[in-house]
């Protein structure tokens, strides 16, 4: 076991303490999610399961925390679907492609779409400002702003910048993902 994964053990085991953890992982096709996804599972099942325009994927929990993983954008008809997933989350990492300059915006409206919904209310997101290994990318401050974060008033936020290929970020980021679920977990109660 590499040292990112069993840090994350370590971090995990403590996440849900002692109860569950329902996170979901979001963001635009190619944003890199599925490549975090396999940088932070700690078993070897990762599920996909495919239906009609929208391939869910999830890790069972391990040590109480679970991630599902889909691409949002596009597809209108699915939309009403995702719903069923919203619930009784407690933490949305949303990922970005600091390099898809293009698609900020689409990326933005889609964030915020997702955080209107009644049962999002509340939860803390974890932004992913993904591929800053690349040249001429947005930096994380820059992809705060375009993102506009600022306009996150009514939850905990934090974005981290990563490079999912190499898993830098990708540590410090479900640490911060932890504390801001526990802190929501204990104002549910
Ligand atoms: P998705 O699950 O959000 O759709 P993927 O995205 O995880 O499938 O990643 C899409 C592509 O981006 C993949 O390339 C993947 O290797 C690449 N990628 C993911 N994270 C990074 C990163 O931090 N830096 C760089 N340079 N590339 C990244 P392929 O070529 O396999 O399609
Ligand atoms: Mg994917």
């Amino acid at each position: 076991m590499g040292l990112l994964l069993s840090k994350l053990t370590t971090l995990f085991e403590s996440f849900s303490s002692g109860s569950q953890a329902k996170i979901l992982m979001l963001g635009l096709d190619s944003a890199g999610k599925t490549t975090i996804l396999y940088k932070i599972k700690l078993n070897e099942n990762v599920c996909t399961i495919p239906t009609i325009g929208f391939n869910v994927e999830t890790v069972s929990p391990v040590k109480g925390v679970s991630f599902t993983v889909w691409d949002v954008g596009g597809q209108g008809k699915i939309r009403s679907l995702w719903n069923y997933y919203y619930q009784g989350t407690e933490g949305l990492v949303y990922v970005v492609d600091s390099n898809d300059r293009e698609r900020m915006n689409e990326s933005r409206e889609e964030l915020f779409r997702i955080l209107q919904t009644d049962e999002m209310r509340g939860v803390p997101v974890m932004v992913i400002a993904n591929k800053q290994d690349l040249p001429n990318v947005l930096s994380t401050a820059e992809v705060a702003e375009r993102m506009c974060l600022h306009k996150l008033t009514s939850r905990k936020w934090f974005i981290q910048s990563a490079c999912a290929t190499t898993g830098e970020g990708i540590y410090d980021s479900m640490q911060e993902l932890s504390t801001m679920v526990k802190e929501y977990k204990k104002g549910l109660k």
